[in-house]
């Protein structure tokens, strides 16, 4: 079925170089890449995306983070977009994911783990609207 997702190349992505990288790979899966934009978050904004993991220990690290220079937003779009995005991610922590995958490819931090990719259809309309709104 034909559905959105949010995808980041994570401030460490952009950092390496890699920002081709996932593209590519998006594309090469079939997917097709609907917007793009290239930004630095404020801290607001990282809470609000990362919302559902604001009572978590690694929380503020992760906020740090996320917000530590600029990062790539794109809207994937396809069937089962979220699916197909999160293999080509891989696992959360990178020594756990398939090589073959971006994390286990190019990460072995968790805390540092090149990509994001929302974990739902109804996520991934959320996320949307955090990083393209509707004018
Ligand atoms: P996901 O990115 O694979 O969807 P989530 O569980 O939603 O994984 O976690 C969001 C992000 O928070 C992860 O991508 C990772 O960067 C970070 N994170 C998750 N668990 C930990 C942890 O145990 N320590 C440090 N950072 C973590
Ligand atoms: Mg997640």
């Amino acid at each position: 079925m034909a559905e959105r997702t949010l995808i980041l190349v994570k401030p460490d992505g952009v950092r390496r170089r890699l920002i081709g990288e996932v593209i590519a790979r998006i594309e090469a899966k079939g997917l097709d890449i609907t917007r793009m934009q290239m930004r630095t978050l404020d801290r607001e904004t990282a809470e609000r995306h990362y919302a559902e993991h604001v009572d978590k220990p690694f929380f503020a690290g992760l906020v740090d983070f996320i917000t530590s220079g600029p990062l790539v937003a794109l809207i994937v779009e396809g069937d089962d977009a979220v699916a197909a995005t999160r293999q080509i991610m891989g696992a959360t922590n990178p020594l756990e994911a398939t090589p073959g995958s971006l994390r286990g490819d190019f990460a072995t931090a968790i805390g540092e783990n090149l990509v994001h990719g929302s974990d739902s259809p109804d996520n991934g309309e959320r996320e949307i609207g955090i990083f393209f709104p509707p004018a």
